[in-house]
């Protein structure tokens, strides 16, 4: 395709503002490839697909990567329990792997983003081991620790408050070798760490300078509206209605503390010692309004707001719209469609009544593409989704997937195994993703479905994404310019323009499965609308008319200079 070689490839990733203006791509470790055959996928297996993602013609050109945890774990939520901060689990590798993978890295002009889990560590922390070891040892008050206020009527302890744990139950366990309860958001084996105690702050920032030292570039901060809990944890108010056990309180006590944001300022402080770096917090089960009281300069904010959104072009315009409102023009956003712990979304739209891997939810996939690669904000991709990879079909019974494991009636759980499959990289054995038994099945469709038979078809889902990756890098109104939306006169028609000094783009997506056609108001402008990127026939280069023609389910984007 002419146009994948027509826009320069200047790393972003040199330049201060690529956090802003660049795309980070989620890698899920144990799932993106398997250099030694163990199955698990590993840093040297990162390593040695570097190509596939930036630095060479031909490569997709994202400018970060973002590793799913790395650090020793047991293993309870796959890597979200850390036993050791500043350490690489074994079966991803060694310090001296991640040395060379970072290396490997910013030789193609790549970043760094680690995934830090601070809201907890694993229960296998010699931390944790310490501080149920001794009430009045150096570690004693570096957990959540709370004596029991006395027996129920049958004679069980109660636990201090009615907090509840979202991977099911309550969030106290008691602890008979310290004679208290702990308190963990999630698993039992995921106790949470006292914040409010100044030498577990010291000990996490610590963490944080540590890594920023062997040459990481910024951080995604898991679950951190909810580092900070209410003085005297005090109970929640009780909810009426919702699904499971969760929804049935208000969580006012156990998250979003205004601590939260003092500290935001101090790890900034220690994060922007070096120019370019970036911070992005995960927002647990919080509002667009509780995203937007969080969102600081370099440092963007998760709120999800598109990972909900079901295939209608009316529903994208109004989570675009609530988030504009919420966000203001200055607040930054953050652009997601799928990641390790939500369907992927070339499951979520494929139409109801298609098989798994169907064409026209690969169509969808490429119309899902360009509207994540041009709406304001900055892009995450979850490894995969440029293949418009699909979940797997794994029930809960046959989950790794922990809280999947307990599901029941009273805690509902989309079991997340089905999102963090193995990437099919050729239709050679083993998907070309591990020489010997991958920990989770292959895709099925691996065969058809892989990077590389996708990197040779023109019409890929993959060709589209490296496409709309270049044809943002080359045009500065996808990367900060504002954002309007269009009224199209067609319900299914979502459009959009976007505008930076002199750098327009007109965003068009037909959702709907039939042609449709849009009158395009006049403007004021001299300059006619030309293609610059089509996922359907059109060639790039043609002028767009007052009236344009769109293909079913063609997604369609025009620029003016
Ligand atoms: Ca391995």
């Amino acid at each position: 395709m002419s146009e994948d070689r027509g826009v320069p490839l200047e790393p972003l990733a040199s330049r201060d503002d690529w956090w802003q203006t660049g795309v980070v791509y989620q890698i899920y470790p144990r799932s993106f490839a398997d250099a030694n055959g163990d199955g698990i996928g590993d840093l040297a297996g990162i390593l040695s697909h570097l190509d596939h993602l930036g630095g060479d013609q031909g490569s997709l050109g994202i400018d970060a990567i973002w590793l799913s945890p790395i650090y020793p774990s047991p293993d309870f939520d796959f890597g979200y329990d850390v036993a050791d901060y500043v350490g690489v689990d074994p079966k991803f590798g060694s310090l001296a792997d991640f040395d060379r993978l970072v290396a490997g890295c910013h030789a193609r002009g790549i970043k760094v983003i680690l995934d830090l889990v601070l809201n907890h560590s694993s229960s296998k922390h010699p931390w944790f081991e310490a501080s149920r070891a001794s009430r009045d040892g150096p570690h004693a008050d570096w957990y959540i620790w709370r004596d029991s206020p006395g027996r129920s009527i049958l004679g069980r302890r109660r636990p201090p408050n009615n907090w509840r744990s979202f991977f099911g139950g309550s969030a106290w366990t008691w602890d008979d070798a310290r004679g208290q309860f702990y308190m963990h958001t999630f698993l039992p084996e995921q106790p949470d760490l006292n914040w409010r105690n100044p030498a577990v702050r010291e000990a996490l920032l610590g963490v944080v300078r540590t890594w920023l030292d062997r040459g990481v570039d910024g951080f995604r901060l898991d679950v951190f509206n909810a580092f900070f809990k209410a003085e005297g944890l005090p109970s929640n108010p009780r909810r009426l209605g919702g699904r499971g056990a969760w929804s049935w309180q208000y969580h006012v006590n156990d998250r979003n503390q205004p601590e939260l944001s003092e500290l935001l300022g101090e790890l900034r402080s220690i994060v922007d010692e070096k120019p370019g770096r970036m911070t992005v917090g995960e927002l647990f089960d919080g509002s667009l309004r509780d995203a937007a009281g969080l969102i600081r300069p370099r440092h963007l904010v998760f709120d999800f707001t598109l990972i909900s959104v079901p295939w209608s072009a009316a529903a994208f315009a109004g989570a675009i719209e609530a988030r504009g409102a919420a966000f203001g023009p200055e607040r930054w956003p953050a652009n997601v469609l799928s990641n390790h712990d939500q369907p992927r979304h070339a499951s979520r739209f494929e139409p109801p009544a298609s098989p798994s891997g169907s064409a026209e939810g690969d169509a969808r996939a490429k119309v899902a593409a360009v509207l994540l690669l041009t709406l304001r904000g900055t892009p995450f991709l979850y490894y995969g989704e440029e293949i418009a990879l699909r979940n797997l079909s794994i029930p809960n019974s046959e989950a790794f997937d922990p809280p999947a494991r307990r599901a029941s009636f009273l805690f509902p759980w989309w079991n997340r195994d089905q999102a963090r499959g193995p990437m099919p990289w050729t239709s050679g054995p083993g998907a070309g993703f591990s020489a010997g038994r991958p920990w989770l099945p292959l895709t099925p469709d691996a065969a058809l479905r892989n990077a590389e038979r996708q990197a040779a078809d023109p019409a890929s889902v993959l060709s589209v994404y490296r496409r709309m990756l270049a044809l943002r890098r080359a045009t500065p109104a996808l990367q900060v310019g504002s954002q309007h939306l269009v009224a199209t006169g067609d319900a299914e028609v979502l459009a959009f323009i976007r505008r930076a000094g002199d750098s327009a783009a007109l965003i068009l997506l037909n959702f709907a499965s039939r042609p449709a056609s849009i009158a395009l108001a006049k403007d004021g402008s001299r300059e006619p609308w030309r293609v610059a990127l089509s996922t359907g026939d059109r060639a790039p280069g043609d002028v767009l008319g007052e009236d344009v023609a769109l293909a079913p389910l063609e997604g369609l984007v025009a620029t003016r200079a």
